[in-house]
């Protein structure tokens, strides 16, 4: 069996797992996830079986954002360690046959960041051109744009008397990609990081560095996404940095269309290798987008979602690469969302989202706790909200313009708040599961159900999500048609089955899963179609797919 078209390439073999620092492992009693706490928790991933690890944000920062706001590319995040801590975590990582990408957070840096400070010092300053300034229009904003996190996307400065333009939080201001001396600072800066060994980069927003001239009025998204110069900016940074080394380069792309995603992730390898695109997880699409659009609690339908990944896996066949996600720092937790997180379904129907995912085509990623069937939290009232969007959103919608009653915006904080996805991990049933010491307090709030949901308890137990994480692993690794084969969708008018069949040469592997919590009725196999892959009951019963149930055959 033998990849037919397809070029092999390391990163579509591997499968990604995702640690959002802060939230991993402390291991010098302040309460904050470190470098020094992921070392240690190597063997662990060793052990699950990934090949690379994705670390959000370790620069220093002051954290108006949790690192996504840099005031220094060069340095380390003084919580989570030091520059000796990182290369010592890069070396353990390689040691282990796991490679570590970096956060590449671009298109803004914090207002905190010396090129910012100098840009803000005067409008004759050399750096000035750096970021986006422009002048008030009739005593206001230069334009209508609302930054994803609430309010007016610009920021006026009273000392020069002009705005500053920031598609995230005011301290976050965007850098100004069309002017080349920004470009080469970043470029200097990223070859920096590949000289040190790096094995790649995950793109922050980078779908938003080229904004649309005109700056005309309008719903940001439409105005700063895939912008004129965004494919010639990526393809020049591919010929300066990208092509001289060996990595692993995926673009966060809101907005992005199938039609976009050809050319970021085109398989001639000008610009990325993959994307993360946001149809399965912001129903709206993405060119749509006032902030108040993400907010809601409906249950993510799985014809919706299923149709989604069946457009992204045809359209991008053989002409560019996908990547696979459930969820990340951004997201709730998959099993609540997508899966059923009630005691009696939440392990079943976890390993049925696992199936799912890790078997259509494009290079799967696992975020931190995912493989222990972590849960979203609850939220009780404003003053657990830590996260900047929350809190702007609560001030926004709120208390200032009383769009949604405080109830509302909890629930919907519920099922999508990004803090559901930043309770640190559940190492253990003991105090502060095994996350930080006993007596100390994480810097959020650890999810009260870590007694049965953590780690140990995992790796205690042969049936447990964990295992079937590494098993899909395993599974990857040793059939090239998991990684190659081409994609065809089954049942796509099904209601409560998700389906799939993957060919490579003769070979054929058929995949189902149940989305319900109901035995239903499911004839995709016969006597003619071969033998179990992996399914999370014991056996199959023909005819039928029981609650949830994940079950796969190869032929
Ligand atoms: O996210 C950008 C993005 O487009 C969204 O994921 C957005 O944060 C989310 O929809 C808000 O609800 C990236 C990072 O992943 C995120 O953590 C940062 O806050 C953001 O960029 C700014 O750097
Ligand atoms: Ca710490």
């Amino acid at each position: 069996m033998h990849p037919q078209d397809e070029p092999r390439a390391w990163w579509k073999e591997a499968v990604i797992y995702q640690i959002y620092p802060r939230s991993f492992a402390d291991s010098n009693g302040d309460g904050i996830g470190d470098l020094n706490g992921i070392t240690a928790h190597l063997p662990y991933l060793s052990k699950l079986g990934i090949d690379v690890i994705w670390l959000s944000p370790v620069y220093a920062s002051p954290n108006d954002d949790n690192g996504y706001d840099i005031s220094d590319y060069r340095a380390i995040m003084d919580e989570f360690g030091t520059m000796e801590d990182f290369d010592y975590l890069l070396a353990a990582a390689h040691r282990l046959g796991i490679k570590i990408v970096m956060d590449l957070v671009a298109n803004h840096t914090s207002d905190e960041h010396a090129w910012f400070v100098e840009s803000r010092s005067s409008v004759a300053s050399d750096k000035r051109d750096w970021y986006l300034w422009r002048d008030p229009v009739d005593g206001h904003e230069p334009n209508d744009w609302q930054s994803v996190f609430s309010g007016p996307a610009w920021e006026f400065d009273e000392a020069s008397g002009q705005y500053y333009l920031h598609c995230f939080s005011r301290k976050q201001p965007d850098l100004n990609w069309d002017n080349p001396t920004v470009r080469d600072a970043i470029y200097d800066m990223m070859t920096w990081w590949c000289e040190k060994g790096i094995d790649g980069f995950r793109m922050d927003v980078i779908s938003m560095i080229s904004k649309d001239p005109s700056f005309a009025n309008g719903p940001l998204w439409a105005h700063v996404c895939n912008g004129p110069h965004v494919h010639e900016y990526l393809q020049e940074m591919r010929r300066r940095v990208l092509s001289r080394f060996d990595l692993l380069t995926v673009g966060e792309a809101g907005g992005v269309t199938i039609e976009e995603a050809r050319r970021y992730a085109n398989a001639d390898g000008s610009e990325l290798n993959m994307v993360f695109e946001f149809d399965h997880v912001d129903g709206n699409a993405t060119t749509a987008g006032t902030l108040y659009d993400k907010w809601g609690y409906a249950k993510p339908q799985l014809p919706a979602v299923r149709a989604a990944f069946n457009r992204w896996q045809l359209g991008l066949e053989g002409v560019a690469w996908n990547s696979l996600y459930w969820d990340n720092h951004d997201q709730p937790r998959a099993v609540s969302r997508f899966g059923d997180d009630r005691p009696e379904w939440r392990v079943l129907s976890a390993k049925m989202l696992a199936t799912c995912l890790h078997l259509m085509k494009g290079t799967p990623y696992i975020y931190q706790g995912e493989e222990l069937g972590m849960t979203n939290k609850r939220f009780a009232g404003p003053e657990e909200l830590v996260d900047v969007e929350e809190v702007n959103a609560w001030h926004e919608l709120v208390e200032k313009k009383g769009i949604l009653s405080a109830d509302e915006l909890l629930r919907c904080f519920d099922a999508v708040a990004r803090d559901n996805a930043r309770t640190p991990m559940q190492w253990d049933a003991s105090p502060n599961a095994g996350f930080c010491a006993e007596g100390v307090e994480p810097w959020l709030a650890i999810n009260p159900n870590y007694g049965q949901i953590n780690a140990a308890a995992c790796l205690a137990d042969p049936d447990s999500i964990f295992y079937y994480y590494q098993k899909l692993i395993e599974l990857r690794h040793s059939h090239p048609i998991i990684v190659y084969g081409t994609f065809r969708p089954l049942l796509e008018e099904s209601d409560s089955i998700w389906a799939y069949e993957r060919h490579l040469g003769d070979c054929v592997l058929t995949a189902a899963c149940n989305w319900t919590d109901q035995e239903q009725r499911c004839d995709l196999w016969d006597e003619h179609s071969g033998t179990r892959l992996i399914g999370n009951y014991t056996g199959h019963v023909d005819g039928i797919l029981r609650p949830y149930e994940a079950y796969v055959t190869l032929r």
